[in-house]
């Protein structure tokens, strides 16, 4: 059998932009990269990888993202899958709390190496799933700083949390955590809505008002602020305008029809130079025809080809973390949003910081 045919790793690691003289595969020691980015180099042997089906079929075994190994804390980790289980920030449907057991379940046929674009992320990086945090199911002012503590302490270990959503409220508290740790960051948005309401009946923190609130942290640099596939109607003609006078660059769905994205993350990659950025992925922002399991369907919105040329686009960012939201296993057909899910999540660890690229 070859080593590729049974997961073992059969490339050299080797990490781009890294100043050190010593051997990667001799040594377990810590090295930084161009962007100050400490990886995690224990030789490549003793990576986690994704259980391999020749070892354990599919069906068989617990259903970690990915298969990989399942650890209680990030330490140790170059970056994490973690499940935020939360719904109670919705306003019609409810689900999303489901939603990171259900993508894992549907995470099970992923494969390790990325023969789309030749990354290689399980021979660069140490990666593991870390489970979900545990936040109240009835509050959700307790919920968002339970939320803001765990994803603290991973991002304070240098762990880049993949984060399973969730609804999107979850990105407010995320985002403070990051901020913290990183200063404020630029933020790559897919999303059908702007998520910038100041409220609604009242309440404060809730998933059309994330974006807002962690404005007004100071959590975003305003004019590294991207939103991608905006569409649909609102409650007010001010719905999309409001993030274009905070700096915002707002791209309509519209904008997005008929054509490759690729130019477009060419110029948001510019945009974001080395800033810290955070990418948050709102299942809604694909069509409803590749993404149906989510609440608050809008037609006519990106492809999945556009949704995986924003990810790849994403690859030369300095990227601290990233989410994707809104997936609701309720409403899902067959588990092809979940699986969708999971997907892009990979993809979004693929173009992480350090990730080995190979030729194909
Ligand atoms: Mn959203």
């Amino acid at each position: 059998m070859k080593a590729a045919e049974v997961g073992l790793p059969i490339f050299k690691r080797r990490i781009p932009a890294i100043s050190t003289k010593c051997s990667l595969w001799d040594a377990s020691t810590s090295v930084t990269s161009s962007t100050n980015r400490t990886f995690h180099t224990t030789s490549v042997a003793a990576l986690n990888q994704p259980l391999h089906p020749e070892t354990l079929p599919r069906p068989g075994g617990i259903a970690t993202m990915m298969r990989l190994p399942y650890q209680t804390k990030a330490d140790g980790l170059d970056a994490c899958f973690v499940g935020v289980p939360l719904d109670i920030g919705t306003g019609y449907k409810s689900g999303t709390r489901l939603g990171p057991r259900h993508i894992r379940i549907e995470s099970v046929v992923l494969r390790a190496f990325n023969c789309s674009t030749g990354a290689a992320p399980f021979d660069s990086l140490q990666v593991a799933d870390i489970g979900d945090l545990k936040l109240s199911m009835y509050n959700i002012e307790e919920a968002v700083v339970d939320i803001e503590r765990q994803i603290q302490v991973i991002v304070d270990t240098g762990c880049i949390p993949l984060i399973m959503g969730g609804d999107h409220t979850i990105t407010y508290p995320i985002l403070k955590a990051i901020k913290n740790k990183h200063g404020p960051v630029g933020l790559v948005m897919v999303d059908a809505h702007p998520d910038t309401s100041d409220s609604i009946d009242g309440h404060k923190i809730v998933h059309s008002t994330p974006i807002r609130r962690a404005l007004e942290d100071g959590c975003l640099i305003p004019n590294k602020v991207v939103q991608i596939g905006l569409r649909g109607g609102g409650y007010s003609p001010d719905n999309f305008l409001w993030g274009k006078r905070q700096g915002f660059k707002v791209v309509r769905a519209e904008e997005c029809w008929h054509k490759s994205l690729q130019p477009l993350m060419e110029e948001v990659r510019e945009l974001m130079g080395d800033s810290p950025v955070y990418f948050t992925f709102d299942i809604d922002g694909l069509d409803p025809a590749v993404a149906p399991g989510t609440g608050v369907l809008e037609h006519g919105g990106l492809t999945a080809v556009q949704g995986l040329e924003i990810v790849r686009g994403c690859k030369g960012m300095n990227l601290v973390g990233a989410d994707v939201t809104e997936i609701y296993p309720q409403y899902d057909q067959c588990g092809r949003t979940c699986h969708l899910g999971a997907d892009l999540l990979y993809e979004m660890l693929c173009v992480l910081p350090g990730v080995e690229y190979h030729d194909l």
